[in-house]
């Protein structure tokens, strides 16, 4: 018996399954694990860390809380009308191997070893934290001069907070750092470097200055005032063609949508904020991602903020598939 077009009550049944995120062993998105990194074209990583973060320190529970909930969202995405897991070979690498957890400096490098055999396989690394001193030792390893972009690549940075800041509570690599090492180590150009959503109060009127005269700025109060188009078209004006990674800190958010974040602050951007820019990112060659600073304890009983991570995920990996099945292929076709 047929139900939807072509879909036997066999694959429904199918379908249904994967919709219970209660069911089987974690997974995120359901994707197969491979700790091997065979065969693998996109790797679902987890960063279970939380040591670069001075004030709040439960987010080593990210990955686990993601695996839980996203095995549900191993779906198409709607607006791009692709199912990225028919065109892209996806898998769950697993975690980070992390021996020297208590040791900042150390583990940064340990993780940097990691992600260099990820991208030496040529694999696009989506990685959920974690604090946001992950992004520091995946930038090491897939670009910059010794990396396979053989220099500085174009960044999409979400936050409520710049990031940019030296050394500080005894570490360079810690969790608002990233930013700053970035340009100082060659692995962003400055020139393709966006950041967005910064919003709440700030401890010094100085906070925001070295992001300032590097990146281009988006604060909340842009967004506000000319809008999601306005913030699509600038996203594009910046990035353009080349490789790109998106860093995906929850606290961009305001906390009615994302609960459960590390160091939240008030008045940010709605999930329809998020999702509409994302849909009008189109056409970006994303090279990673990753999504921080997501704290389950601190998330509510319907766990808003791991079915947030969850979709975010789905995006990423449908952005990623889009381009590299359908526009990559129509772009060199027209050359
Ligand atoms: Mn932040």
């Amino acid at each position: 018996m047929e139900f939807a077009k072509g879909l036997t009550e066999e694959e429904m049944n199918e379908y249904s399954l994967k919709y219970r995120y209660w069911s089987g062993i974690p997974t995120f998105l359901r994707a197969p694990h491979r700790p091997n990194m065979e065969d693998t074209e996109i790797g679902l990583i987890g960063f279970p860390y939380s040591g670069g973060n001075p004030i709040e320190r439960m987010q080593h529970h990210g990955p686990r809380a993601v695996r839980n909930r996203s095995c549900a969202y191993q779906r198409a995405h709607r607006f791009l009308q692709i199912n990225p897991f028919d065109t892209m070979k996806i898998s769950d690498l697993g975690d980070v191997p992390l021996p020297n957890i208590l040791n900042p400096d150390r583990s940064a490098e340990d993780a940097e070893k990691y992600f260099r055999k990820v991208h030496e396989k040529g694999i696009i690394p989506i990685t959920v934290g974690g604090d946001h001193s992950i992004t520091t030792p995946i930038l090491r390893a897939i670009a910059g001069k010794n990396s396979k972009q053989k220099g500085p690549i174009g960044m999409i940075h979400f936050d409520a907070h710049a990031d940019s800041w030296g050394p500080t509570a005894g570490t360079a690599n810690h969790a608002g750092a990233a930013f700053f090492i970035g340009a100082e180590e060659g692995l962003i150009d400055p020139k393709r470097t966006i950041q967005i959503g910064f919003h709440g109060s700030v401890a010094t009127l100085e906070q925001e200055q070295w992001s300032q005269s590097m990146y281009t700025v988006t604060t909340m109060a842009d967004i506000e005032e000319k809008g999601i188009d306005w913030l699509a078209k600038e996203v594009h004006r910046v990035i353009g063609d080349g490789p790109t990674y998106l860093s995906f800190d929850l606290d961009v958010l305001d906390l009615a949508y994302a609960p459960g974040v590390a160091d939240p602050e008030v008045n940010g951007m709605t999930t329809r904020e998020v999702f509409s820019l994302l849909n009008k990112l189109r056409g970006l060659d994303i090279v990673g991602a990753d999504i921080a600073c997501f704290c389950p304890p601190l998330d509510n009983e319907a766990q808003i903020t791991a079915l947030l991570c969850s979709e975010l995920m789905l995006h990423f990996v449908a952005h990623i598939a889009d381009y590299r099945k359908t526009r990559q292929p129509l772009a060199a076709a027209a050359r």
